[in-house]
């Protein structure tokens, strides 16, 4: 705690981390502290417990498990089960907003069709006929194929895959034999490959995880990113103002959390309603305040301009506040300490999906094939929370001041238009004014000083003319450092300088939430095309300073396929080669965790196969 209060970039956080301990209550920071040690079998992921004769842990003294196996073939298991439940999630989120894009097709969702260009694009890119047939119905038949893409069991390709991606890592993938055929089968075959007595050559194994990874870039990442775009729009850029001061004491205070903004959207609908907006006033409040936490956040702020509060790990400093009066929350990074904490702060939460119940939540879900009772559940949400306004404890509150000034809601389709097409984005790479584009993205950890990893890497780069895109909780503390403004310009080295100046681009551009990777992906493919130059040749790298979720396995990844290296601020869940071993020290090698697969991923194995690798540092002055 002492470590956070001294390096996280935001002051806000400090005051809260202060307030809550005065308080008498506990965050992560707490639980953190008390499972200290934490297992070193776990840190380098060579414990097994795929069956149930374990759990077996790899040492010097038993080298294999019960059933005889190695610590390659366990660490790379656990690798894979981690990748693909974070493509399970993923994919659980494509599969609500496709199945919304049905529901409204067919007319039984109440919501209108947004994203009118991003359907006709993918009509023409999936070569669909379009004369003659209605929006809805185009928006139909493309759902149908995402669908497919989800959950196909013949040998066929993922077709976005193959719409999207470079023929240079079509062939090579085709050549490593590891085309995905969709996101169900690639998890089925994960874990079948994984359960106790399946493969245990580790390098196939390492096959199914590249080719998971793939069913997760494709099916479920652009599946998701798209799908989005589709129902409520491509979003343009737009200036707001973001961070835990956007809170207001005499307002009634509303926070969205999760990563599939449909049920939100109807809830902001009922919350402009002149009967709910006079609710909070008859309860004396003076209007109210939405504010945004970790994917439905930064999706609310890409389009509406929505201001988003804080991350993965600051939902807790949120709720601290005391001002909070509601959380409406659907899926995922929903952490259980949040609801022990609004527990003590008398804030309400509603939950909206029924992958995440809360134990006392109130829960209201929606789910696309049954949309019936949709408008009268948001509209019940919106209610019940400008109600919890007239319950709240006065006594405990204090916001933090800071505001800080944010330009947010960056597409690809936009970032090229703000250049004023991909050439002038090229030219500024070709001749150096720009020295490379990295994707700093992902969770927080309590393994570093909270968001101090996300904002020291990204000054350096600045400082160094890199332009940075981000996602998801990164984007958070990004944002709230001031980054994505055109005002840190007097962070930037003097080719950054002239490119915020001449094109009026802040020098972070956030892009979305983590399913919107994507969007960066496609910038790298487009300037790739533009300059006749493979990925893996191009000044592009993803950066996960605080990895923490499943899903970040796959982020990585899915990079890494593409031949764009990942630099991780610390090894696990993916093993790369540690600092030597002490001398005399009695584990020995063992302390490097597995070898080959750290020297596949972090070496030359990845390097010659795929064209890039994954580097290691939780130093961030030295990462940057
Ligand atoms: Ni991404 Fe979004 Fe944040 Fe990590 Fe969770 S919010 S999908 S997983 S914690 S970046």
């Amino acid at each position: 705690k002492n470590e956070v209060l001294q390096k996280t970039p935001n002051p806000a956080t400090k005051v809260l981390i202060e307030k809550i301990t005065a308080d008498g209550n506990e965050t992560y920071l707490d639980r953190f502290a008390s499972q200290q040690p934490q297992c070193s079998f776990g840190l380098k992921g060579t414990c097994c417990r795929m069956c149930q004769w374990g759990p077996c842990r790899i040492s010097e003294k038993s080298p294999r498990g019960i059933c005889g196996r190695s610590q390659d073939e366990i660490v790379i298991s656990n690798i894979i089960r981690a990748l693909v439940s974070g493509l399970a999630a993923h994919g659980r989120h494509a599969h609500e907003i496709i199945y919304t894009i049905k529901g409204v097709a067919e007319g039984k969702i109440n919501l209108k069709l947004k994203g009118t260009d991003r359907i006709i694009d993918m009509a023409e890119k999936l070569g669909l006929e379009i004369n003659n047939k209605t929006l809805e119905e185009l928006a139909g038949e493309i759902a149908d194929i995402l669908v497919e893409d989800l959950s196909r069991m013949n040998n066929q390709n993922i077709r976005l895959l193959e719409v999207f991606a470079p023929q240079e890592r079509k062939d090579l993938w085709s050549k490593l034999d590891i085309l995905p055929r969709s996101a169900a089968y690639e998890v089925m075959e994960a874990l079948h490959m994984t359960t106790l007595g399946s493969c245990t050559d580790w390098k196939a194994i390492a096959g199914q995880e590249k080719r998971s990874a793939l069913a997760y870039c494709y099916s479920t990442l652009f599946g998701s990113s798209l799908a989005t775009e589709i129902l409520f729009g491509v979003p343009e850029p737009k200036e707001t103002e973001v961070n835990y001061g956007i809170m207001k004491e005499d307002h009634v205070n509303i926070l969205v959390h999760g990563h599939s903004p449909v049920m939100i959207e109807k809830v902001l609908e009922k919350i402009n309603l002149p009967e709910i907006q006079q609710l909070a006033k008859d309860y004396g409040a003076k209007g109210i305040v939405i504010g945004g936490l970790c994917c439905t956040g930064t999706e609310l702020l890409a389009r509406y301009g929505i201001p988003t509060v804080t991350n993965i790990l600051g939902q807790e400093f949120a709720i601290g506040t005391g001002a909070v009066d509601c959380v409406v929350v659907d899926m995922q990074c929903v952490i259980p300490g949040m609801k022990i904490l609004a527990d003590c702060y008398g804030t309400k939460i509603i939950t909206t999906c029924n992958s995440n119940r809360i134990p006392g939540a109130v829960h209201l879900p929606f789910d696309p094939e049954k949309p019936e009772t949709l408008d009268e559940d948001a509209y019940i949400i919106a209610k019940t929370a400008v109600e919890a306004y007239k319950d709240r404890d006065r006594s405990k509150i204090k916001i933090p001041k800071e505001i800080t000034k944010a330009y947010g809601g960056w597409s690809f389709e936009s970032i090229v238009k703000a250049f004023g097409g991909i050439k002038n984005l090229a030219k500024l790479l070709k001749d150096g004014t720009l020295k490379g584009i990295a994707t700093v993205v992902g969770c927080n950890s309590p393994k570093v000083a909270y968001e101090s990893n996300h904002v020291t890497i990204v000054k350096k780069l600045l400082e160094w003319d890199v332009l940075v895109l981000t996602t998801g909780c990164s984007s958070h503390a990004l944002l709230n450092a001031g980054l994505c403004s055109q005002e840190a310009s007097e962070l930037c080295g003097n080719g950054l300088k002239a490119i915020i100046e001449q094109y009026n681009v802040p020098p972070v551009m956030a892009v979305g939430g983590c399913v919107d990777n994507t969007r960066t992906l496609r910038l790298f493919m487009a300037l790739t095309e533009e300059m006749g130059i493979a990925i893996k040749d191009m000044p592009f790298m993803f950066v996960g300073p605080e990895p923490g979720n499943e899903k970040t396995v796959g982020q990585g990844l899915s990079f890494l396929m593409h031949g764009v290296s990942n630099l991780v601020g610390f090894p696990a869940p993916i093993p790369v080669p540690m600092p030597k071993p002490v001398k005399g020290s009695t584990d020995g090698e063992m302390e490097r965790g597995s070898n080959n697969i750290a020297d596949y991923f972090g070496g030359n194995g990845a390097l010659e196969e795929l064209g890039a690798k994954i580097y290691t540092e939780p130093y961030p002055e030295l990462a940057a």
